[in-house]
This record gives C-alpha cells, structure tokens and sequence, in this order.
C-alpha cells in the first residue's frame, strides 16, 4: 500500500535483482524468487540471502564493491525495460498530480503532504515514521537530489522520524530538518521532543492527525477482510504538547489554513510541531488495486466496518474522478 506504480512494474519486468545493504522483508513486492537472479551486497555476511534467494552474494563496503563491479557490467543495446518505466512514471505522476487536488468536507492527507513539499528547503533532510504516513511521504514528498531522505529500513518502525530528525539537526545545524509522522508514532515517543527543546535543534514536526492507527484499520480491511478494531484512540492536542514542552505548537484544521501557518512554522526559529486534521478514511490506495483488494474490502464491510460509506466514496469517488480527470488531461 505504501510505493508507487513505476517502482512495482520495474520489479514486474525486471530480469535481475540487485540489492545493495538492504533488509527489505516484503517478499511480495519483489519478483517472484526464482524468476530473476538474484545479487546482493552487504558487508554483514549472515543477511546475504536473508531475505531473498541470490546467485551471488558479495560482501563488502557497497561504494568498493560497485566500484569494481560496474567496469563488469555490459550497456544493454534496448531501452525498452526503461522507456516502458519512463512512460510508466510520467502517467504516474499524473495520478499523483489528481490525487493531491482532491477536494473533500476535511484536508486530504496527500494534499497537505503536496503543499509541504513545494515548500521546503532545496536540501531539506526530511524523515518518516512507519504507517499510512509512509504512502503519503513516498508519493507526495518530492525528494529533490540534494535533500536526505530517511525511514525505518523495514518500513515498520513506528516513532523513528523524530528521533532520526533530532540526529539529522545535530550533524547538520544549518539544514532544514523535518519529522513527517503519524499521530500514534508521535504518541509512542512524545517526550522525546523536549529533547529537541533541551539542545535548541529547530525541528519541525508534523503530524498527519487521523486519531487512529490508520495502517492498521487498512491492513485489516484490506488484507484480512474484517472490519476494523481497536485502532481509534484518545485525541492529543500536539500543538499544546509543544506549548508545554516550551516550545511552539501549529494547529491546521481547515484547508485554506495550510500555506499560511505551514509559512509560519517553517520560518519559526526554534523547534515546532504542527499538528494537521485530516481526512481519517482517505484510502492508502495500492499502485495496482487487485480483486483481493476489493473483496476484502468489501467483506469487511459487509461485516460491519464503521462508516464503511464514507470509506466507499472515498475509494470508488476518487477511483472515477482520477479515471475521469486522466481521459481529460
Ligand atoms: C512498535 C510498533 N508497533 C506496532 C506496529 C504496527 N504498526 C505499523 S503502522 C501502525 C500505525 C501507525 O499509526 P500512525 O502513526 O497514527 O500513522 P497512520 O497509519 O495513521 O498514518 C502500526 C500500529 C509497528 N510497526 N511498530
């Protein structure tokens, strides 16, 4: 639910896999094993074909061994593997482009993250917690080449964003460093902001507030067909967690709300948190939406799902308006 649809098809037609110091654990994403070689990286030994199948596994410091092995390597004549995934991204950001001009009763959480993103710094270090917060990060923050991007290797960690942002301040104080996160990964680790506080680092964080574990509510109607449970918790109110932390705290709960305050905060001179409402059924949409998808879904609405109409519009609604909007472009 989390990537983008250039990057499955590259797996999809890919004739090899070369992975270099990565745990990646979904299996699922990547070709099926046996399908593609498979060469992998890594300067620890025990996670050479840890997690995928490979013919050769090297082991050392990934710039030595690339340097080596690039003179190796022979230029494919065709350019078809990459014209296919060039065409594939221009219609993707088209998608991209729809999507975060989508309009509704409550801010778009891909909306939000498309006006951030036009705001921040050309060398901005920006991380991310684990969650639906991922989705909107990967699709609508655009990581221009000289900006950092950092999320939890496994794309699991929940509450690494503000710590990994408080390291990223220390090693570079002159940088814009900003924590892009989800309202339970910031309610896991909340103290660790006045750590923030204590050392004068001008973080920025902001937290996309849905008042559930949204990932969560997705992953079981989507993959187990059941309607949701136990993911809605108690509000925060974030923005006083900064005033009391001694701190400065942005609240954003209306759409024409965000440039302005988004201004404001970013300029602050001193660490912040923005909270932002938005809308809590805005769908994790996967790159390809397959039957088991859709009828795991619908299942677990048929089950009982709460709002399970509002959640239906959102899918179905923003599945035509983006077939609609696409024909017309
Ligand atoms: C320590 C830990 N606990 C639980 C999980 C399972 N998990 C993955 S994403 C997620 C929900 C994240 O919620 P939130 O931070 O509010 O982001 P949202 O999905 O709402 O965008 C949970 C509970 C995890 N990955 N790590």
């Amino acid at each position: 639910m989390l990537g983008t649809e250039p990057a499955s098809l590259a797996m999809k037609n890919a004739d090899t896999l070369l992975m270099i110091g990565t745990s990646f654990p979904y299996l699922e994403y990547l070709p099926t094993p046996g399908s593609v070689k498979g060469i992998q990286i890594d300067i620890i030994p025990e996670k050479i074909g840890l997690r995928y199948p490979v013919e050769v596994g090297l082991v050392g410091d990934s710039k030595k061994t690339l340097k080596n092995l690039i003179p190796q390597i022979k230029q494919k004549r065709s350019k078809k593997f990459l014209s296919e995934l060039q065409k594939s991204v221009k219609d993707w950001n088209k998608t991209i482009e729809i999507r975060s001009s989508k309009q509704g009763d409550s801010i778009k959480p891909q909306k939000f993250a498309a006006m951030l993103s036009e705001m921040l710094d050309d060398d901005a270090i920006i991380s991310v917690d684990s969650g639906t917060i991922t989705t909107w990060a990967a699709r609508y923050l655009n990581v221009g080449k000289n900006m950092k991007f950092s999320l939890s290797g496994t794309l699991a960690s929940m509450a690494c964003a503000v710590p990994y942002s408080i390291a990223a301040q220390v090693g570079f104080p002159k940088r814009q460093s900003i924590a892009f996160v989800g309202d339970g990964g910031m309610a896991m680790l909340l103290g660790e902001f006045s750590t923030a506080v204590k050392y004068d680092l001008p973080i920025k964080v902001f937290v996309i507030k849905n008042n559930a574990l949204n990932m969560i509510r997705w992953e079981q109607m989507a993959f187990s067909g059941n309607p949701e449970y136990a993911v809605e918790f108690e509000p925060i109110d974030f923005a006083k967690v900064a005033d009391a932390c001694g701190a400065k705290g942005f609240t954003i709960k209306k759409e024409n709300e965000i440039k302005k305050t988004l201004k404001q905060a970013l300029s602050h001179n001193g660490p912040v948190i923005l909270e932002v409402s938005v809308d809590p059924f805005e769908a994790p949409i996967p790159p390809k939406v397959n039957l088991d998808f859709v009828q795991n879904v619908i299942e677990s609405f048929v089950k009982g799902q709460p709002e399970a109409s509002k959640i239906g519009l959102n899918l179905l609604g923003g599945q035509i308006k983006e077939k609609i909007a696409k024909k017309l472009k």
